[in-house]
């Protein structure tokens, strides 16, 4: 209760710690040096992966990015489609992306050519030599930003894994004739507001799963997928009055995760859906719906 006696609201499951702060700040140095900007966004959930505070500091800084709709191979197609048009209209270039099969720029060579040419002649008008464009890779953690990397690399360079925060230190990968490109750490956390982009960060893997309620998360999530009409396999959509927790209850009951042969398991059962969905077990399914 607060003086007025009005019930508080429910604390934001959030956190902006100091070294936030100083990634921004270190961020904003780098972005001095670049070129262009890759802005990494996770295609199953566009909105929750966009990042304010990175967003307001690049028009502080009158950088234009380049929007990276990555793991498009996760996420329902006819959703990117209308991701990439809504993204269009409020201004962005973007292209969607599977940076982690494949190699070179794909859907970006376009983007990405125009770039060079229009470094190539702002260096000619200051009669400097031509050199490669410089390019930062941003987004929040886990979105693919290493594993872009080395698709533009054309080879391996930077390390990638399944969880959040693999790159820990800056890196420039030099990729002759064509682009430096700077790997920066995923510590641009995302801003979690409420519990509904708190369960599609845990979804996707960008927070880990170790610092979030982990039973409520999974609850909602399976909450999400039967009212999207993507129930896992052996549930069912008329389970969606149920709640989240008696669903996960359901769930567990399902797949045997059991304590002591009878009590659903419900952290283990949250854990399974969190990371098969994070996987792409579940099947390609988009999170959030395009505006
Ligand atoms: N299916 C699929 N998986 C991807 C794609 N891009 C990246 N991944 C996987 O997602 C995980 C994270 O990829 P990284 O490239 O390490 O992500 P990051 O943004 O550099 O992560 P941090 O450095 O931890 O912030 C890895 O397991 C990748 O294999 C994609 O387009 N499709
Ligand atoms: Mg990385």
């Amino acid at each position: 209760m607060n003086e007025s006696g009005a019930p508080k609201p429910p604390r934001a499951f959030s956190w902006f710690p100091g070294h936030m702060r100083k990634a921004l700040r270190r961020l904003e140095e780098t972005l001095a040096l670049a070129d262009g900007v890759l802005m990494v966004l996770d295609a199953r959930i566009p909105a929750s992966s966009r990042q304010p505070e990175l967003e307001e500091l690049l028009r502080r800084k009158g950088k234009e990015a380049l929007l990276v709709l990555n793991k498009a191979d996760l996420a329902e197609k006819a959703q990117t489609d209308r991701w990439l048009a809504f993204l269009r209209q409020e201004g962005h270039r973007v292209a969607a992306m599977r940076a982690v099969t494949g190699r070179g720029p794909g859907p970006l060579e376009n983007p990405l050519e125009r770039l060079r040419q229009a470094v190539h002649a702002q260096r000619r008008k200051r009669g400097l030599l031509p050199r490669d464009p410089r390019l930062v890779v941003v987004g929040i953690p886990n979105v693919g930003k290493s594993s872009l990397l080395n698709r533009l690399a054309g080879a391996s360079r930077a390390k990638t894994g399944a969880k959040p925060g693999v790159t820990r230190g800056n890196q420039w990968v030099a990729v002759p004739g064509k682009w430096q490109i700077l790997d920066s750490p995923g510590i641009l956390y995302p801003r979690i507001e409420g519990e509904e982009i708190l369960t599609s960060l845990a979804a996707t893997s960008c927070v880990s799963l170790d610092a979030i309620p982990l039973e409520r998360a999974g609850g909602l999530l399976l909450e999400r997928l039967i009212r999207l009409g993507h129930p896992p396999s052996g549930m069912q959509a008329r389970d969606s009055e149920a709640g989240p927790e008696a669903l996960l209850g359901e769930m567990a009951c399902l797949k045997s995760f059991l304590l002591n042969g009878q009590e659903p398991d419900l952290p283990r059962t949250a854990r399974w859906l969190l990371q098969a969905f994070a996987r792409g077990e579940l099947g390609a399914i988009t999170l959030e719906a395009a505006p």
